[in-house]
C-alpha cells in the first residue's frame, strides 16, 4: 500500500545540523522516495491549521513559538506504508521514553523539541499535505 506522509524536521533539528542524518534514515528505507522537500520559515496561520487539534492545550502556545523559532524542513515521503513507517522511525512523542534506534530516542530529550513531525494517519496525511504542499498532484 503506497502512501504519502508529511514530515517536518523541526527548528531544533535544523539548528543542530541533523537534517542530513534524519533524511538519510528515511531514504535508507527501501523503495521510499521524497516527493517534495523545502526549507521553510512557517507562519502562525499555517501552524494554527496544522496543530488545530491542540489549540487550548497548555503546551500549544510554547509549541507554536518553538515552531516559529527558525526554519523547518518540510518534506513529503512516499512509499510502502510510509505513514506508519515514518511514525515508527520517529518514535513516540517523549524522546526519553522513545526507543534507542528511533530518531527521537537517539537525538532528543525534550518533549517539545522532539526533532520531527510525521502524519499520524491517512486522514491526517491528506489534511496536512494540503496545508503544506497544496500544489502536489
Ligand atoms: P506527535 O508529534 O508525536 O504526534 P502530539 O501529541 O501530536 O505528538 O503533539 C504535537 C507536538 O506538540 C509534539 O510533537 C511536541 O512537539 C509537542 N508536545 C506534545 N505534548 C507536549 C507536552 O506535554 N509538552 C510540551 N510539548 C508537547
Ligand atoms: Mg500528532
Amino acid at each position: 500500500m503506497t502512501q504519502r506522509t508529511l514530515v517536518l524536521l523541526k527548528p531544533d533539528c535544523v539548528r543542530r545540523g541533523l537534517v542530513g542524518e534524519i533524511i538519510g534514515r528515511i531514504e535508507a528505507k527501501a523503495g521510499w522516495t521524497l516527493s517534495a522537500l523545502e526549507l521553510r520559515l512557517l507562519d502562525r496561520g499555517t501552524l494554527e491549521q496544522h496543530y488545530a487539534e491542540h489549540i487550548g492545550r497548555d503546551f500549544y502556545e510554547p509549541l507554536v513559538d518553538f515552531m516559529l523559532s527558525g526554519p523547518v524542513v518540510a518534506l513529503v515521503v512516499e512509499g510502502e506504508r510510509a505513514i506508519e513507517g515514518v511514525r515508527r522511525l520517529a518514535g513516540p512523542t517523549d524522546p526519553i521514553a522513545a526507543q534507542p534506534g528511533s530518531i527521537r530516542g537517539d537525538f532528543g530529550t525534550s518533549v517539545r523539541e522532539n526533532l520531527i513531525h510525521a502524519s499520524d494517519s491517512e486522514e491526517s496525511a491528506i489534511r496536512e499535505l494540503k496545508i503544506f504542499f497544496p500544489g502536489l498532484s
